[in-house]
């Protein structure tokens, strides 16, 4: 495996010299954010980006993400000039070297939580998902600005996209996927990049909106829709093991010739469509996060990997889930794991 580290751009307050100092880290995971969803990123801005990471001692590993403009998700308006400008760059991407891609196919909302800083007995605090509270808010509202979720609507925009979805079914997105595919993966064979899929993140319709990549069923399903190395999946052991339904160390194995970016995060499930976000460590949270890196070691994964999520300690504060100390716990974490596993490995030869 690789490991690699998230980094939001300049404006990050964990700046890419904090994040060289955590051991073991080489790659850095980023993205452009100031292009509007849906335009070609240059080639120039991608070697700028790609450059300052260099200039820092370490490398551009993962794009997080190209997001998908939303009449390709609705199947209207410009998608076809969307997806020729989504293949355009991808291009630009390979051109600069860069071989792996992760996205979502989230109608509207990436992550969505409840409350971003909830106190934990520790003294820490952490993003928690509580499926009532969500229920009672209303996106049109704008009570919650996440990280990852797209700031440029007006409420005026946003009504008239939450209204279009109201025609949209499960089978829909998924034909609407499908279109997506057909087009995009041909030319990540091409020019050699290996997308990726985030799961969506909670696996469950919120909003009333339409979600997809969900479990292991769906998961297949996806991976069948286009059947070739270049469409494969982050699997996000956060976001998919919210649902005690989802066997997280059953996934990797079942998919590991496809997986190609793996996201390593704790979840405590608190109540049934609620939870938590942990510290990495096992007994810290419902995910069995040794079990699932041993699935990674055991099925020889020489892919891409970060940590996810992390709480905020120490006092910090930042960008919700993005702080730097908890992640470098986790990242550290996840080092030793793989430095036992190998250990034993070599021992037992
Ligand atoms: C999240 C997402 O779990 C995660 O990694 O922080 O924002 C994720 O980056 C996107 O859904 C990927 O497209
Ligand atoms: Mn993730």
């Amino acid at each position: 495996m690789k490991m690699t580290f998230r980094w939001y751009g300049e404006d990050d307050p964990v700046t890419l010299e904090k994040i060289r100092q955590i051991p073991g880290v080489t790659g850095i995971v980023s993205a452009i954010y100031d292009i509007p969803v849906g335009e070609v990123w240059p080639l120039e801005r991608i070697m700028q980006l790609k450059n300052t990471i260099e200039a820092a001692g370490m490398e551009l590993s993962v794009i997080e993400s190209v997001p998908v403009h939303e009449d390709i998700k609705t199947g209207d308006g410009d998608r076809d000039r969307y997806i020729a400008n989504y293949c355009e760059t991808l291009k630009n991407l390979a051109k600069a070297g860069i071989d792996c891609v992760c996205y979502n196919f989230m109608p509207v909302f990436d992550w969505t939580r409840s409350d971003l800083a909830f106190n934990l007995p520790d003294g820490s605090n952490a993003l928690i998902y509580d499926e009532e509270t969500v229920l009672k808010m209303d996106p049109l509202k704008g009570e919650l600005s996440l990280p990852g979720w797209d700031s440029s609507y007006t409420k005026e925009s946003m009504k008239a996209l939450l209204e279009k979805y109201k025609s949209i079914s499960e089978e829909d997105l998924w034909n609407n996927l499908k279109y997506f595919l057909d087009r995009v993966i041909k030319v990540a064979e091409e020019v050699k990049v290996k997308m990726a899929i985030h799961p969506d993140d909670p696996p469950w319709s919120i909003f009333g909106l339409p979600r997809i990549i969900t479990n292991k069923a769906n998961l297949e399903r996806f991976l069948k829709l286009y059947d070739s190395p270049y469409n494969g999946l982050t699997l996000c052991s956060g976001s998919l093991g919210v649902d005690p339904n989802n066997d997280i160390t059953d996934l990797v194995h079942s998919f590991a010739d496809r997986i190609h970016f793996a996201h390593i995060r704790n979840i405590k499930i608190t109540g049934e469509k609620c939870f938590e976000e942990a510290a990495h460590k096992t007994e810290c949270g419902s995910l069995d996060i040794f079990g699932i890196v041993k699935a990674y070691h055991d099925e020889g994964f020489e892919g891409y990997i970060r940590p996810d999520h992390g709480r905020m300690i120490w006092g910090e504060t930042g960008k919700p889930g993005y702080g730097l100390y908890d992640r470098a716990l986790g990242t550290v974490y996840i080092n030793g794991l793989w430095e036992a596993l190998d250990r034993m490995k070599q021992e037992a030869n």
